[in-house]
């Protein structure tokens, strides 16, 4: 019985009797638990072919006869909000007369099926319908992640996706208990967010994209579709507006944005740390308060990005007078700004900024102190150490995709080798709000890449984030993630079949 993520305890007894899912098998859920629940039937219902149905059931009317409507066992779900210890945990039982799920909250709930989808055949994943035996070991799991945060970053400048591309990668968040997306919307190659009364932004900044494809952009509907279907996935979006550097896109649009007045030609390469925004003018300011008051109000969630890294055109003064103003101007819409940790160079951010970190996994020197900045200053960290997180650095045994400037390539085995609380020393457990791997797109222009870069390298994040500290043990890890690309097959994910792990299929 593999599950990836690692879960806190899980008991089985081998003797028992399985539970086997059949054509009259109902989901019977809590009002509060229906979105997991009518998320977890779609699925049943697409790979087994049988009708599923939901009933919506108050807690305290529910009977024991439920469980077994009309002799079949059902699958229960509902929300116990005294389940400990923390906010996402869940109860998973699984016995030959029912599967109970049981949530400390909806999250907990939605976790409680992805894993029960991993007990269940691969082909549970398969988006057409299979005849199997469609059997789930017997098993007790008591489950909740270890950090708050467990994000992964998609870069939608650098190459565009839609915002079908961008579900499909939700629901793979989402089956490994990941519960951040980071959009990263803007750099010096594209802007991709519609923002009202700018027209240009998209006009000429969302024209562009690397190495000259057409890029894209979302309007305010299609930004708040991919909100909606994050949340019902208990997912979080966490938009970035990248400034002061990474800005070409914007100066080319708007000359009024240049120090010296004149628009920047578009822009389809890849060099870093050419672009800035004026520092030191006001029509900066408005055009920030407009673009970020505008993304607060699109966005339900806590946290809004405002890059920050690699301002190398922005001399070093301004830069520390940019951080102080622009993470106030976040922190005034009412969100939590989050920067990279170069942001720390400044001493007087707004209270309680998170800091991104980016370096590596063996600090160079400087970067340390910065993002110790952040929690000298309030804030709680991200650890996303490039040689180790970055889902962009190519694979040892193949060139086809990524870059290579972070150590590069990185093996699957490094991407899941590293400890959050070992990077930055004064950074430990209390300071870390969580980890993310970010994929960049230089390199990356259509799904297929995507995934290949992106699986496995994806479940190394998931299982730091989410499973409790314990001394590294690859072949354990290794021989799961084997048995979990099994349902990867079933999906249709393109996964680089590393040398590094036996695959099952
Ligand atoms: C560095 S590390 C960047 C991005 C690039 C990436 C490529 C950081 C915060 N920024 O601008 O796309 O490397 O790996």
């Amino acid at each position: 019985m593999s599950l990836l993520p690692r879960p806190r305890s899980q008991r089985s007894d081998p003797s028992a009797e399985p539970f086997v899912l059949e054509s009259g098998t109902r989901v019977i859920t809590s009002p509060e638990a229906a979105t997991p629940a009518r998320l977890l039937a779609e699925a049943l219902r697409t790979s087994t072919g049988y009708a599923i149905p939901v009933d919506t059931v108050a807690a305290d009317e529910r009977g024991a006869d439920h469980l077994a409507t009309g002799g079949c066992p059902a699958i229960t779900l509902s929300i116990d909000e005294r389940l400990t210890p923390t906010p996402e945990a869940y109860r998973l039982t699984v016995t030959a007369e029912g599967v109970d799920l049981v949530g400390s909250d909806a999250a907990g709930v939605l976790y409680a099926t992805q894993t029960l989808r991993q007990l269940l055949p691969p082909a549970t994943w398969a988006p057409q319908a299979s005849a199997q035996v469609w059997e789930a070991a017997a098993v007790v799991v008591d489950d909740a992640p270890r950090f708050a945060y467990r994000g992964v970053m998609l870069d939608v400048a650098r190459h565009f996706f839609t915002v079908a591309q961008v579900q499909r990668f939700i629901d793979q968040l989402a089956s490994l208990k990941l519960n951040h997306l980071h959009l990263h919307l803007s750099d010096d190659q594209g802007w991709r967010l519609e923002i009202a009364g700018w027209p240009e932004l998209t006009g000429i900044g969302a024209a562009t994209a690397v190495g000259g494809g057409e890029g894209g952009f979302y309007t305010a509907a299609d930004y708040r579709a991919i909100v909606d279907y994050a949340a019902d996935r208990a997912i979080t979006i966490v938009p970035e507006i990248d400034v002061p550097g990474h800005t070409n896109a914007a100066l080319a649009a708007y000359p009024e944005l240049n120090a010296d007045g004149v628009a920047r030609e578009p822009y389809t390469g890849t060099e870093v740390g050419f672009s800035s925004l004026a520092i030191r003018s006001e029509t900066t300011y408005a055009f920030l308060e407009d673009v970020f008051g505008q993304l607060a109000a699109l966005t339900p969630g806590p946290y809004l990005h405002l890059g920050g890294d690699e301002a190398l055109a922005t001399p070093e003064a301004d830069f520390r007078w940019f951080a102080r103003r622009v993470s106030e101007l976040v922190a005034a819409t009412g969100k939590t700004a989050v920067a990279w940790h170069e942001f720390g160079a400044s001493g007087e951010l707004a209270p309680g900024t998170v800091g991104q970190y980016w370096n590596y996994v063996a600090p160079e020197p400087g970067h340390s102190e910065q993002l110790r900045s952040f929690v000298r200053q309030g804030g709680r960290v991200i650890m996303s150490p490039a040689d180790a997180a970055y889902l962009d650095m190519q694979y040892p045994d193949d060139d086809s995709a990524g870059l290579t400037w972070a150590d590069g390539p990185t093996s699957v085995e490094r991407s899941a080798a590293w400890e959050p609380t070992d990077v930055v020393a004064g950074v430990g457990e209390e300071d870390i709000l969580g980890v993310e791997a970010p994929l960049w797109t230089e390199t990356v222009g259509d799904v297929e890449t995507l995934e290949f870069l992106v699986f496995p390298r994806i479940a190394s994040v998931a299982e730091i984030g989410w499973s409790e500290r314990r001394a590294a043990d690859w072949p354990d890890f290794r021989d799961r993630l084997a048995e979990i690309a099994r349902g990867w097959s079933a999906s249709g994910i393109a996964f680089h079949r590393s040398p590094e792990v036996d695959w099952l299929s």
